[in-house]
Order: C-alpha cells, then sequence, then structure tokens
C-alpha cells in the first residue's frame, strides 16, 4: 500500500507536465484562444480594401489614395510621391462608418474612386460606407487649398 503511494508521488511531476502540455495544445488548436493570444502579441491587423491614383490636390501629380480597414475603423490614406521614389502619407481621413460599401462608378461596382464632382477640375475622393443599420453613405472628400486638408463635403 505504501508503495503504491510512492509510486503515485513520483508520477506526480510527468502527470504536471502532461497536464500542461494538453493547456498548451488546447491554447494553439482553439481558434478562438489562438486568435485572443494573436491579438495580444501582434500588431493590429491593418486590410487595404481599394487603391486610386490621380491629382487630388490639383499639383499636376498623381497621388495615391488608399482606402484601409482596421480594429480602429475605416480610413482613408493619401500618399504624395517624394522625389527619392519613395511616398510621404499627407493625409489620413477616419470615416465615420466602419463598414466598406459600393457604389456604381461607370457601370462598375466601386469602393473607391475619383471624380470631379464640383466643376474645380480637381478629383474628389468618393469613398462609399455602411453605418451600423446598413445605410449606405457615399462620401466625398475635396481637397481645400487654404487649410491644406481633405474636407468632407457630402453629408
Ligand atoms: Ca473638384
Amino acid at each position: 500500500m505504501k508503495k503504491v503511494l510512492k509510486e503515485k508521488i513520483q508520477f506526480l511531476p510527468q502527470v504536471l507536465i502532461l497536464f500542461v502540455f494538453a493547456m498548451i495544445s488546447v491554447a494553439v488548436l482553439h481558434p478562438n484562444i489562438r486568435k485572443n493570444l494573436r491579438s495580444k502579441f501582434l500588431p493590429e491587423k491593418r486590410q487595404i480594401l481599394s487603391t486610386v491614383s490621380g491629382d487630388v490636390i490639383g499639383e499636376g501629380q498623381d497621388l495615391k489614395v488608399v482606402k484601409v480597414k482596421s480594429k480602429a475603423g475605416l480610413f482613408l490614406e493619401v500618399y504624395k510621391p517624394t522625389q527619392e521614389g519613395f511616398s510621404s502619407k499627407i493625409a489620413q481621413i477616419k470615416l465615420d462608418d466602419r463598414t466598406d460599401g459600393y457604389f456604381n462608378f461607370n457601370g462598375r461596382a466601386s469602393n473607391l474612386a475619383l471624380k470631379d464632382v464640383n466643376g474645380d477640375e480637381i478629383a474628389e475622393i468618393i469613398a462609399p460606407s455602411f453605418d451600423e443599420d446598413f445605410v449606405a453613405h457615399l462620401n466625398v472628400f475635396s481637397y481645400n487649398n487654404f487649410t491644406g486638408q481633405f474636407e468632407l463635403i457630402s453629408e
């Protein structure tokens, strides 16, 4: 009887190791746990939804407009090419809505487009989105030369 108890105690460290190993395996294999662990260790996921190029500030140079989705919401980012061949971010605009949207642009479904809508010969950025009630919004941003900012000109 005493011998059996002693053997059980001897096995205890091995059982503990097995138990810890099993816990780690569950954490690695279970998608939800893995997702939670990953979100704690990795930087915020950034998804590029769409990219267009055009002269959106009227300087005769094509700028790159990127529609981005991240945990913080929907964003438009505007990049200007530099002489060194890189591009520098000149604007980051946060959209009020969090869900990407599409609209009919020149007969095609588009989630980002450039078009001069106010007739000043400078293209506006058109970025559709959906609000929490799934109501579609067509966000139109125009560059203001005086403030150096992109301003929402649609409702
Ligand atoms: Ca315009």
